[in-house]
């Protein structure tokens, strides 16, 4: 069973054992010597098999004949950058053993001055990243309505996929309130289609003019840098009041969207409203939509920041754990699709206003192909850093729409690679390197890696036989669609369709379920609390009178200010139910579970609860007072976590088997931290709290035998919803999976909104 070793994998891989099973991409086949510490000189290791980057084609379309790897790293000796080999790299040379360093030293000044110029500038936006390589599948059910060569019917097309923060840089946390990019790099056949997206269909802006004026707002204060990868403070509430399209993101931003369980469990959107060019020539817009297999999840507030705090890689590590386990996430692609008039509406909806969904009610998603994450980049820089994006980056059939914030990024991708990257040849380094042939005339520039041939890039040219030539329709040439543009005078202004600024907005509100809109108040409090200006705290409780009255009286009062009364009418509209997270059920792939055991649990049951586990695609974590084993011989038990080294915020559900009693761990621990001896009917605090947190946040919880009167002990309301008790460990297994399957106790959360 793959999926089976897959998760046995993942859970080899959380308690630290040699690797995943046989069979499982990064296990070592059989035979395969273990390599520790060679004595005799070897060449390197091998890429992992899972690991290949895309396939190599020189920028002119050859094949390298070389694997990437190999030219970056060969050969058995160290050597300098040039190829000669070196019999010392601890030591400077110097005049006598404790003389001055030579100036002579040729391999100390390459070290040194190569690692001076390590680090490249960071993406002004979306700095933090984990990305993935996969391969995305055409249904062939786009071929309607457009020509584009990768949608076809069973197409398969390799991918390269980064999920990112917005805000923050490169070493913040990732599970701070943001946006999430989701950018998918396709190397199709016919050319790089890059789909640069985020997990929110809107944007704050209507015109990418106004862009480095958001940033500026959002990120940190430019006297003192602070606060980092955050939205809680002035200068982005005071942009967000003043620019009132901005809303509606703003909106999705404090709803759970803006912190994701995992980027396993998150939407994506083109956001722009593109176009589709068939083979005769017409054209459709569309919406793109990404839609996760494993449902769209989100943590509780108090979870993210306590996760930024144990692990500030929680959805890097998340990612490239289930990928390497072979859990491989999934996305299936989708369109909505709205027919090419001249007003370029829907429904009355704008699809030129970025600020703007189109409800899946009023145009379903209709699904186009399935992407599967399938291999982790081998190295983070050259690939997860040095990916460069570009909207721009599109193949025949796709094409751009008049939307002024996609025609700013159209040029401003471009113009970002040049300097993050280092000039004109980004797309030669392998990551961004076409599958498709490639014959430019561009020539030269920094960090040029291809060796051009012929003396004419230039056409039309007689010298070098009048190559290359030119493509026509029928030869696959990228050809814009022949769209009218209407007559019109110059002017910096905004149509008067861009001016509704809260009817979306309010749209998602309503199509809110009572808890969703309780984090949503909370969010707003919390993040308005941290202004400093009282002006802005105002001046944003006007904005959400706006959207809701109710929702502007709760934060209002949180904020211990008086409620506005709204400026404009509320919009009439209809909620979207397709909007909220809440109310279906989903795989549990993935899910992890803890198992609280301690060494008079019924280690026999905590076993098999674990194989159980196991059996369902989850991930148990046995959690202990101390790590090793529990129990002794063939009956033991491995810890994954103990007691002191983990919290609540790690797992889906927790189970409890026995008692757990205080100040079972290190002897001169044990009274220091609990005040007391080990005692039966007591509870280690630090299960206690694991308790409380994960009953506070929803999660399931169970326990069988002893286990119940623990939970009692621990303070935890046994007969609350999703506090399973039960006599065996299967039944509480067999109702935490339902559970589970709707990713929280929602009942638990009291319905006062
Ligand atoms: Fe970006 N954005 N953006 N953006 N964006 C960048 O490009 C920009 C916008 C998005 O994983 C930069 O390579 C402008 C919308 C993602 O490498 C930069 C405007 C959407 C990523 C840039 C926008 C996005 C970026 C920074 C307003 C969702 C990360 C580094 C018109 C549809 C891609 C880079 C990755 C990155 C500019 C607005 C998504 C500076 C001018 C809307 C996912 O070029």
């Amino acid at each position: 069973n793959p999926v089976k070793a897959a998760a046995e994998a993942v859970a080899g891989k959380l308690r630290g054992d040699a690797g995943p099973p046989e069979g499982v991409p990064g296990r070592p086949s059989p035979g395969t010597p273990t390599v520790e510490e060679p004595t005799e000189p070897t060449g390197p290791l091998p890429p992992k098999p899972d690991q290949s980057g895309p396939d190599t084609l020189s920028p002119t379309g050859q094949e390298t004949g070389a694997d990437q790897a190999d030219v970056a790293q060969g050969g058995e000796y160290l050597t300098t950058a040039q190829g000669a080999r070196l019999y010392d790299t601890d030591h400077s040379l110097k005049a006598g053993e404790r003389g001055p360093v030579l100036l002579q030293d040729h391999h100390l000044r390459e070290k040194i001055t190569h690692f001076d110029h390590e680090r490249i500038p960071e993406r002004v936006v979306h700095a933090r990243g984990a990305a993935a390589h996969g391969v995305f599948v055409g249904y062939g059910t786009a071929s309607d309505v457009t020509r584009a060569a990768f949608l076809g019917k069973n197409v398969r097309t390799p991918v390269f996929v980064r999920f990112s923060t917005v805000l923050g840089s490169r070493g913040s946390s990732d599970t701070v309130r943001d946006t999430r990019g989701f950018a998918t790099k396709f190397y199709t056949s016919e050319g790089v289609f890059d789909l640069v997206g985020n997990n929110i269909p809107v944007f704050f802006i209507q015109d990418a003019i106004k862009f480095p004026d958001v940033i500026h707002a959002g990120k940190p204060h430019p006297d003192r840098e602070i606060p980092q990868a955050q939205s809680a403070h002035d200068t982005f509430w005071d942009f967000v009041t003043l620019h009132t399209e901005a809303t509606h993101h703003t909106l999705w931003n404090m709803s759970d969207r803006g912190i994701p369980r995992s980027y396993r469990m998150m939407e994506g959107f083109g956001i722009h409203t593109f176009r589709l060019v068939d083979a005769e020539g017409a054209t459709t817009l569309v919406k793109f939509h990404w839609k996760p297999k494993l449902g769209v999840h989100s943590l509780m507030w108090e979870e993210a920041q306590l996760i930024n705090g144990m692990d500030p890689d929680f959805h890097r590590r998340d990612l490239a754990d289930a990928i390497e386990a072979g859990a491989y996430p999934q996305w299936e692609f989708g369109i909505q699709t709205f027919p090419d008039t001249p007003d370029q509406t829907f429904e009355g909806i704008d699809l030129l206003d970025p600020t703007n969904i189109v409800p899946e009610e009023l145009a379903p998603v209709q699904p186009i192909g399935l992407l599967t994450l399938n291999a982790n980049p081998s190295n983070y820089f050259a690939e997860t850093e040095q990916v460069a994006f570009h909207p721009g980056h599109l193949v025949p059939g796709i094409d751009i729409t008049d939307d002024p914030l996609l025609t700013g990024r159209l040029f401003s991708y471009l113009d970002t690679q040049i300097s993050r990257l280092g000039g004109p040849n980004f797309a030669q380094i392998p990551i961004n390197r076409t599958h498709a042939p490639v014959n430019d005339m561009l020539r030269d520039g920094m960090h040029q890696t291809a060796v051009h041939r012929g003396v004419a890039p230039y056409r039309p040219n007689s010298l070098d036989g009048g190559c290359p030539f030119q493509a026509g329709a029928d030869t696959g040439a990228y050809i814009e669609a022949a769209v009218g543009i209407p007559a019109a005078t110059k002017s910096r202004k905004a149509p008067a369709s861009f001016a509704d600024h809260f009817s979306q907005p309010r749209r998602f509100w309503l199509s809110m379920t009572p808890p969703e809109r309780e984090h949503i108040i909370s969010a707003y409090t919390f993040e308005l609390s941290k202004c400093y200006e009282q002006a802005i705290k105002e001046r944003a409780l006007r904005v959400l009178a706006n959207i809701d009255t109710r929702l502007c009286e709760e934060v209002a009062a949180g904020l211990g200010l008086p409620a506005p009364a709204a400026s404009e009418a509320l919009a009439a509209v209809e909620p979207s139910p397709a909007l909220s997270q809440i109310g279906r059920s989903w795989p549990l792939d993935g899910r992890v579970v803890g198992i609280v055991a301690g060494p008079d649990s019924d280690l026999a049951a905590v076993r098999s609860l674990r194989d159980a586990v196991l059996e369902a695609d989850m991930v148990p974590l046995v959690v202990a007072p101390v790590g090793g084993k529990l129990g002794e011989g063939e009956d033991a038990v491995t810890v994954q976590r103990t007691f002191a080294a983990t919290r609540s915020v790690e797992f889906d559900a927790l189970l409890l088997s026995g008692s757990v009693a205080p100040g079972s761990d290190a002897p001169g621990a044990r009274d220091a931290k609990v005040g007391h001896a080990p005692g039966a009917g007591r509870v280690d605090p630090r299960v206690s709290l694991m308790l409380s947190e994960a009953f506070r946040h929803g999660k399931a919880l169970g326990a069988w035998n002893d286990g119940v009167a623990t939970l009692r002990a621990a303070g935890v309301p046994v007969e609350a919803p999703g506090v399973v008790t039960a006599d065996d460990a299967d039944a509480v297994l067999r109702q935490v999976k339902e559970l589970l399957a709707l990713h929280r106790v929602w009942d638990r959360f009291p319905a006062t909104v």
